[in-house]
């Protein structure tokens, strides 16, 4: 059931020794600002409190120190589950049935999607993010935060809102982020760490997308591709080309962005971005993708010219 009474989560930690948190699988800055924030808590009340992860933690997160909150082995005899920024039970995965199995457990969530799974739920959908409602939830509950908590709750708000650029980003989150601040986090390094960072190879496959780049209807729609041969001589993956579709999109003349990565041979990855009124998930649907109004995407088949041709027909049609 859903809850807005949140003594409910004082009261089932305060009773339980043994904690385990989860959060979503393939988890971002949110999910792991938000389950680590919380483990610190815990901790700091003397739980056995830790984020247990199915997947090797992303790199880039080893720029906070984790090995005492983080670990992969769920142990037995949990007391308690604890869910953070997971909008529903498939996005646990194979741990989802640990929260099946538990006797007490509660999800604390801020997707406007999320179904109640936990015997406890919480969502917040005025929230940027799990970490800005853990913010509100701690202080209801005069919970004491420090340094590293805060840390970790500003890395959750910072990506959650695109470093408060996204327009979740409320007076009240930048009154939350205000609060943080004030317990000394070094918020330019982790604003360097985490937003404005990029790797060789991104940098050499950004090379190979403004080469490639094509331009129609008079500069408004931008497409650009990455040939799988493109991503082996940089021995690169799919996931090395984040971020550089917003270098297409932050053009001035252009409206609508579109980057096709060739994953495997003739298998392509279609990454669509919008940036005012021309709805990105309706050009996804026409190939069996979808997403949100701003960022979308779908998997395509075949020869790049043919893909482009078919997704600029869409896009123009909607023009
Ligand atoms: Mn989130």
């Amino acid at each position: 059931m859903l809850n807005d009474n949140y003594s409910v989560i004082t009261q089932n930690i305060s009773s339980a020794k043994n904690i385990a948190i989860f959060t979503h699988i393939l988890p971002d800055g949110d999910a792991i600002g938000s389950s680590c924030a919380l483990a610190c808590l815990l901790q700091n009340m003397g739980k056995n409190a830790k984020v247990y992860l199915q997947s090797p933690i992303p790199d880039e997160y080893k720029y906070f120190f984790i090995d005492d909150i983080v670990a992969y082995e769920v142990p037995k005899n949990l007391d308690l589950v604890i869910i953070t920024d997971c909008a529903d039970v498939d996005r646990l995965g194979n741990f989802s049935r640990f929260v099946k199995n538990a006797e007490k457990s509660i999800a604390i969530d801020h997707h406007k999607t999320f179904v109640p799974f936990a015997k406890h739920n919480f969502v917040s959908e005025t929230s940027s993010s799990a970490s800005e409602f853990l913010c509100d939830i701690f202080n209801n509950q005069s919970l004491s935060l420090d340094k590293r908590i805060a840390e970790f709750l500003y890395l959750g708000i910072l990506r959650d809102t695109g470093g408060f650029m996204h327009d979740c980003t409320s007076s009240h989150t930048l009154r939350v982020v205000a609060d943080l601040l004030d317990y000394n986090i070094d918020a330019e390094n982790i604003n360097r760490h985490f937003m404005m960072r990029t790797t060789y190879k991104t940098t050499m496959l950004l090379k190979v997308v403004l080469n490639n780049l094509s331009f129609y209807n008079f500069g408004k729609i931008a497409i650009s591709n990455i040939s799988k041969a493109e991503l082996d001589s940089y021995n690169a993956l799919v996931e090395d080309t984040g971020g550089i579709i917003g270098h297409i999109l932050s053009i001035d003349t252009v409206e609508i962005a579109v980057l096709i990565t060739e994953a495997s041979p003739n298998v392509h990855k279609v990454s669509i971005r919008s940036k005012y009124n021309l709805d990105a998930s309706d050009v996804a649907k026409d190939f069996g993708g979808g997403g949100h109004k701003k960022a979308s995407g779908c998997q395509m088949y075949g020869q790049i010219q043919k893909i482009t041709n078919a997704l600029v027909k869409a896009i123009q049609r909607r023009q």
